[in-house]
């Protein structure tokens, strides 16, 4: 089933791992992508042992020499090429997305539109990557700053974003002169060497080949490499806070730059005044979508005391309509876990969140079909109970329920991640309130918005144990260059800074 997609972007059932400026022959151990909703595989892909790692770096290093060398609106043009190329794919690609991760197909479409949006920004970006020129306290000085191109960069992605997140570091990392060493989740190998055959087409056409570079392994391996290679001076990574933390270290023991974007535990706060039709909607698409498995799902739901009883009997309602099924199907809103595992870390959660006095309100168990497919679920909880601190990726939502706002929000703050969030209100005081300084301390802070589903144009990351950093929009760019303060004397006098006299003769 689907062959003829995965032949169209140039899947075979044994695929080479690694992408230098040519396919590398690696020994792997072999990985096998399963389709989540049948539980059968798709293709294999061999993963790359040290030595192809070796040959991508050492590519990448000496394609960095070269690509920082053309005028950033050409290394623009080449991203708007492969944002072409995107688009003749995009159904195959976004389908590619939902075979192998179990998204439903508006989201794998979705997902890949989200990359083309990013090519598009980098082509901007491309002619916007600014200094700032500031006024000299010496005479006959000029003082400035500009941005240079930075190195290969490391972009290590999920598997619940396996395109657009590359799309989000790679866009911009070539727009800013760098190179892209890309170590892709091992769950999702496939869409990654789909991506690379697409790039691959357009640098095929410049020789060009080494801009963009793959390199699929494990953690251990290829992550840890990565980690410690002092020739890539920024690794970018997406996934789970142990992991975020363990890499943090490894690249600040060499100096490097990380940029993190880690684990989130979203919430929502409902008052009184909202419009709960709206609030609704937008607690199921950040619940249930991607089945919980974003960074920004909604993972908590404070309600307020007047309005949970008929929220939740609303909510409940909507959750008994929602379609599950194979998410390449029309009208399924609801697709699979991705793996095994997922099942089980939800099942896990589902019982602790039990012991500790949760309620399920509905769902909590797994669905008897193929694949990896679990109910929605919705528990009454409290704050305090430990699993509702913890970051599972699934769609489990919890609610509570609180009567002062000034409180609920300290324990929206409360927990150790600080990605989305969101206050559904119609009251301006509530609103602003939320985006006080006393207010949300995530990266994103919306108002009658759900959690999830942020747009290109705005920074995307989060801070306590999401990790600090910024992807995508607004100045993100910034982390992929170094910048460089600039003071040119035109005069024919040395005069110090700070009026500090050193007055030398060369005679
Ligand atoms: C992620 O889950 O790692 O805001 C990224 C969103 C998406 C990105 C999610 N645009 O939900």
């Amino acid at each position: 089933m689907f062959t003829d997609v995965l032949a169209r972007l140039g899947i075979d059932s044994l695929n080479q791992g690694a992408f230098a400026d040519k396919w590398l022959d690696c020994p792997g151990p072999e990985i096998v992508s399963v389709n989540p909703a049948t539980g059968q595989p798709l293709a294999t892909v061999l993963s790359a042992s040290r030595e192809q790692y070796e040959t991508v770096v050492q590519t990448a290093t000496k394609t960095f020499k070269r690509w920082r060398l053309l005028p950033a609106p050409q290394r623009g043009e080449i991203v708007r090429q492969i944002g072409e190329a995107l688009r003749a794919h995009k159904a195959d690609l976004g389908l590619l997305v939902t075979l192998e991760t179990g998204k439903i197909l508006s989201e794998g479409l979705g997902e890949v539109q989200e990359m083309i949006d990013m090519c598009d920004y980098a082509v901007g970006l491309s002619r916007q990557l600014f200094g700032l020129t500031m006024p000299s306290e010496r005479p006959q000085h000029r003082m400035f700053e500009q941005w240079q191109p930075l190195g290969p960069v490391g972009i290590i992605t999920a598997f619940n974003f396996p395109v657009a997140v590359w799309a989000w570091n790679a866009c911009l990392a070539a727009a800013c002169g760098d190179t892209c060493v890309w170590k892709p989740s091992s769950q999702t190998p496939l869409t990654a060497v789909a991506v690379q055959h697409i790039v691959n087409k357009v640098l095929d056409k410049h020789d060009l080949h080494g801009v963009f570079t793959l390199c699929i392994g494990s953690g251990s391996v290829v992550g840890q490499t990565l980690a410690e290679d002092r020739r890539v001076p920024l690794i970018s990574a997406t996934g789970s806070c142990a992991m975020g933390r363990r890499l943090a270290q490894t690249v600040a023991g060499r100096l490097g730059r990380s940029l993190l974007e880690l684990g989130g535990n979203n919430g929502i706060i409902v008052t009184p005044t909202a419009n709960i039709e709206l609030a609704l909607r937008a607690v199921t698409f950040a619940a249930v979508g991607t089945a919980g498995q974003r960074c920004t799902s909604l993972r908590r739901l404070f309600l307020h005391d007047t309005i949970a009883d008929e929220f939740l009997d609303r909510l409940v309602a909507i959750y008994k309509r929602i379609q599950l099924g194979n998410p390449w199907e029309e009208n399924v809103l609801l697709g699979p876990l991705v793996s095994e595992k997922a099942v089980t870390d939800m099942l896990a959660a589902v019982t602790a969140a039990g012991h500790q006095g949760g309620r399920v309100l509905y769902g909590g168990s797994r669905v008897d079909r193929p694949g990896y497919f679990v109910e929605p679920t919705i528990i009454r909880a409290r704050s305090e109970m430990p699993i509702v601190r913890e970051e599972t990726f699934a769609p489990i939502l919890y609610a509570m329920t609180y009567q002062d706002l000034d409180e609920v929000i300290e324990q929206h703050n409360s927990v150790d991640q600080g990605l989305s969030s969101a206050i559904f209100t119609d009251r301006l005081t509530e609103a602003e309130q939320f985006l006080s300084p006393a207010g949300s301390d995530c990266g994103i802070a919306n108002v009658n918005i759900g959690t999830s589903g942020a747009e290109i144009g705005g920074a995307f990351g989060g801070e306590k144990d999401t990790g600090g950093g910024r992807e995508a929009g607004s100045d993100s760019w910034k982390a992929y260059m170094r910048r460089q303060t600039c003071t040119v004397n035109y005069g024919s006098d040395l005069p110090l800074a700070q009026g500090v006299s050193f007055d030398v003769t060369s005679e």
